[in-house]
C-alpha cells in the first residue's frame, strides 16, 4: 500500500514536471523501435542523430548516409526507398545528417510523414545566430525569463545540464551560432579566466553544430591590456588583438568571431580616436581572417544632435559601402529605430550592396510587454523579410538582400536577440518559446509562412487536436496586430515608459535630457495633429528608400496607413480610407487592441481541457495581465492625446477606466541593466 502511494506520488510529480514547459517543442515520445543505421564514421554529432532517431523515430528503418551532395554543407535530403521499405537521410556533413534527423522527427510530430518522402533542404542563411544580451554577473539586459543560462561563477568546473539542452533545442531548428554575452560587452570576457569558461560551453555546443561568438568591448586593449589607447590604427592595439585571437583559437579552434557595438549608446569605438567604423571593423577583421573568423559590426548608431534618429544608421554607414573587408558583415536592426511593435524596414537593406548586411531581430520582448504579453513574433519577422526594398527590380525583398543571393555576397547571416533564461520554461511565457522557434525556422527557410510555423509549433508543443489547434493558431496569428493596436497603432512609435520600456509614457518629458530618448520626440503631438514628418517637408527620411517606396511613404495619400504617423504629421480631422477621422481611428484602434486581448482570454479559457493545468494557468494569468495592460495603454494614450485633439472619444467605445493623472503617477521599479523584474503594479 505504502509502495503504491509512493509510486503514485512519483508518477504524479513526473507528470507535473513533464508539463512545466521545460521540454519546449521537443516532446518526443519514447518506446520507438525502428532500425536506425549509419554508413558514416562515428562522431559525436552522428551519435546524437542515431540516438535521437533510435529513441523517438517510429517509422520505417532509417539509414544515415554521408556522401557529397548538391546541397550545401548543412543541407540534407530525406528520401523513401520504397523497394526496401526504408528511408535514407543523405548529407555531406555530420551536422547536416543531424538536421535531417530532427526534420524527420518534426515531420513525425506534426503528422506529415508520408510513404513517399522526397525532401531536399538547405538553409537560406549561413549564420543563423542568437545574440544573448547576458552579462557576466548573471543578469540579462532586456531579459524577462530569469537569470542567464550561463553560470559563469560555476564554470568551467560545474556544468549545468541546460547547456546541452540549449544546444539540442537550437540544433532541432537549425540555429548554428550563438553570441554568449551582451553587446554592451564587459572586457572581462576576453580574460584567460573567462575564455576557459567559454571553451567549456563551445565544447558542449560543438556536436550540435553551434558555433560560439563573443561580443567584444572595443576598448579592451586599453582596459584589459593596459595599452594607452584602443586606436585601431595603433599597431600595438592590432598586435594585442592578434595575440588575443591566437589565444581564443588555441582554446576554441572553430570560434566564430566578434560582434561589436561601437560608438553607440556610450560604448567606445574607433571614433573615440578620430577613426571610422571601417578602420575599427577592418582591423578586427584582419585579426580574425587567418582563423576563418568574421566580424559582425552593428549599425545601431545614433547621436542626439541629429534631426531624425531614423536616418542615422544609413547616413553613417552608406558612405562606407564596399570599404569593409570580406569577413565583415554589417548587423542592422530590422527597423530604423529600435525593435518597435511595428516599423518600416531599415533603409540600409538593399541600399548597401557591396557589403554584406544582416538583419537583427529582437526575440526578447523589450518593447512588446516583456514575457507577460502573448505576442507571436513570426508575422513581424516575416513582414520585414518579405518587404520589397526595390533595390534591384521587383523582387529585392529584405530576405534576398541579406541572404547573399541578390548581391552575390560570400557570407550571410541573420541574428535574433534571445529570450531565454533560467526560468523552467526557458522564456518566461510558454508562448514566447514560439518566437525562439519561429526565428530558427525562418532563418533556415524564410519562405515558410507564420501560419505554417505556428501550426508545427503548436502540434509539437501542445497537441494537434483540431479544437485546440485552430483557435490557438488564430490567436497567435492575430496577436502581433493586437499589440500594435493597443500600444501604438497607425505608425506611432517609441511612446514607452523611459528606461525599462514596459507600459506607456507618451507624456514623459525632461527638457535637459536627450530628446531622442523621450516619447514627444517621436509622436510630436500638438493641437493640429500627431506624428513625425519624415516626408520632404520634414526630415526627408523617405528619401533613403528606393522608388517607388520613397514616393509611397512620402505621400500622405499613398502612405500605408500602418505607417501613417511614422512618416507624417497628420491632422486630427484627416480622413482615412475608411472615412473615419484620424482621431476616431486612433480611438477605435486602441479599443480594438483591448477587445482582441479580451477575446484571447475567451479563446484560452475554452482550451482548459486540452492543456495540462500548469501551462494552462500560467498562460491564463499572463493573459489577465495583458488585458489589464492593454486597457492601461489605451486609456493612457487616448487620454493623453485627447489633451491635444480636444475631441471626444467616440461614444460607442468602452469608456476609460483610469484617469490620466493617476496613470501619470505610475512608476514601475524595473531596473534597466539588471534582470528585469516586474514588481506589483499599484494601479
Ligand atoms: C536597445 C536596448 C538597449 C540595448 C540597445 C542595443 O534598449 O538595452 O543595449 O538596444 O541594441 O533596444 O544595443
Amino acid at each position: 500500500m505504502k509502495t503504491y502511494s509512493l509510486l503514485a506520488i512519483i508518477l504524479l510529480c513526473f507528470c507535473l514536471h513533464a508539463e512545466d514547459g521545460s521540454q519546449l517543442w521537443l516532446r518526443y515520445e519514447g518506446n520507438a523501435n525502428a532500425q536506425i543505421t549509419a554508413n558514416v564514421k562515428n562522431s559525436k554529432t552522428v551519435d546524437i542523430a542515431l540516438s535521437e532517431l533510435t529513441q523517438y523515430w517510429k517509422g520505417a528503418p532509417v539509414l544515415l548516409e554521408k556522401k557529397r551532395t548538391k546541397t550545401t554543407d548543412e543541407g540534407f535530403t530525406i528520401v523513401s526507398d520504397k523497394k526496401n521499405n526504408s528511408l535514407k537521410i543523405v548529407a555531406s556533413t555530420d551536422i547536416a545528417l543531424l538536421y535531417g534527423a530532427y526534420h524527420l522527427l518534426r515531420l513525425q510530430q506534426t503528422g506529415q510523414v508520408t510513404e513517399n518522402l522526397n525532401i531536399s533542404q538547405t538553409p537560406k542563411y549561413q549564420y543563423r545566430i542568437l545574440n544573448h544580451w547576458d552579462n557576466l554577473d548573471g543578469s540579462i539586459e532586456r531579459g524577462y525569463a530569469g537569470r542567464s543560462l550561463w553560470e559563469w561563477e560555476k564554470l568551467p568546473n560545474e556544468i549545468s545540464p541546460r547547456y546541452e539542452q540549449y544546444a539540442r533545442a537550437n540544433a532541432s531548428i537549425g540555429i548554428n551560432a550563438t553570441v554568449l554575452n551582451n553587446v554592451n560587452a564587459n572586457p572581462k570576457i576576453l580574460t584567460q579566466e573567462y575564455l576557459q569558461k567559454v571553451k567549456v560551453l563551445a565544447d558542449i555546443f560543438r556536436p550540435y553544430g553551434l558555433k560560439v561568438f563573443l561580443s567584444v568591448n572595443f576598448a579592451s586593449p586599453k582596459t584589459l591590456g593596459g595599452l594607452p589607447d584602443a586606436d585601431p590604427l595603433n599597431p600595438e592595439v592590432a598586435k594585442w588583438w592578434k595575440a588575443k585571437a591566437k589565444e581564443i583559437y588555441a582554446l576554441i579552434p572553430d570560434f566564430g568571431g566578434f560582434l561589436v557595438k561601437a560608438n553607440s549608446e556610450g560604448q567606445s569605438g574607433p571614433q573615440d580616436y578620430g577613426r571610422s567604423h571601417v578602420d575599427g571593423a577592418n582591423m578586427l577583421a584582419d585579426v580574425l581572417k587567418p582563423f576563418g573568423g568574421i566580424v559582425m559590426w552593428r549599425a545601431f548608431v545614433y547621436a542626439p544632435s541629429s534631426d531624425d534618429r531614423a536616418k542615422q544608421a544609413y547616413l553613417e554607414f552608406m558612405p562606407f559601402d564596399g570599404k569593409f573587408r570580406d569577413n565583415v558583415i554589417i548587423q542592422v536592426k530590422n527597423g530604423p529605430i529600435d525593435f518597435q511593435p511595428r516599423e518600416p524596414v531599415s533603409a540600409l537593406f538593399g541600399a548597401m550592396q557591396k557589403t554584406p548586411v544582416m538583419v537583427e531581430f529582437q526575440i526578447t520582448q523589450e518593447y512588446l510587454g516583456f514575457s507577460n504579453h502573448l505576442v507571436y513574433l513570426s508575422p513581424l519577422f516575416e513582414e520585414c523579410l518579405q518587404t520589397d526594398t526595390y533595390a534591384k527590380g521587383q523582387t529585392s525583398t529584405v530576405a534576398k538582400t541579406t541572404d547573399g543571393s541578390l548581391f552575390g555576397h560570400r557570407i550571410s547571416a541573420i541574428a535574433g536577440v534571445a529570450n531565454t533564461g533560467s526560468d523552467v520554461n526557458w522564456c518566461g511565457h510558454d508562448f514566447a518559446q514560439a518566437n525562439w522557434y519561429a526565428f530558427g525556422r525562418l532563418a533556415w527557410n524564410y519562405e515558410l509562412t507564420s501560419e505554417q510555423i505556428a501550426d508545427e509549433w503548436i502540434k509539437q508543443t501542445f497537441n494537434d487536436k483540431k479544437e485546440f489547434l485552430e483557435p490557438v493558431k488564430g490567436l497567435m496569428l492575430s496577436s502581433r496586430e493586437a499589440v500594435v493596436d493597443y500600444m501604438m497603432p497607425l505608425g506611432l512609435h517609441h511612446i514607452f515608459a523611459m528606461g525599462h520600456h514596459y507600459g506607456p509614457e507618451p507624456w514623459c518629458y525632461f527638457p535637459n535630457m536627450r530628446q531622442d530618448w523621450l516619447p514627444p520626440y517621436y509622436h510630436k503631438a500638438d493641437s493640429e495633429g500627431v506624428g513625425f514628418d519624415r516626408s520632404k517637408t520634414g526630415s526627408n527620411a523617405v528619401a533613403q528608400y528606393f522608388p517607388p517606396l520613397n514616393e509611397k511613404y512620402g505621400n500622405i495619400e499613398q502612405c500605408p496607413e500602418e505607417f501613417l504617423l511614422w512618416f507624417h504629421h497628420v491632422a486630427w480631422d484627416y480622413k482615412l480610407k475608411n472615412g473615419r477621422t484620424l482621431w476616431d481611428e486612433l480611438c477605435y484602434s486602441y479599443d480594438n487592441g483591448v477587445k482582441e486581448v479580451r477575446d484571447f482570454q475567451k479563446i484560452w479559457d475554452r482550451m482548459e481541457n486540452y492543456v495540462d493545468a500548469e501551462r494552462f494557468e500560467l498562460v491564463q494569468t499572463k493573459l489577465q495581465i495583458q488585458a489589464r495592460d492593454a486597457m492601461w495603454w489605451k486609456d493612457a494614450c487616448l487620454l493623453y492625446f485627447q489633451s491635444f485633439s480636444q475631441l471626444p472619444i467616440p461614444y460607442d467605445i468602452e469608456r476609460p477606466v483610469h484617469k490620466l493623472d493617476q496613470l501619470q503617477k505610475i512608476k514601475l521599479s524595473i531596473s534597466n541593466h539588471e534582470n528585469a523584474i516586474l514588481e506589483t503594479i499599484n494601479r
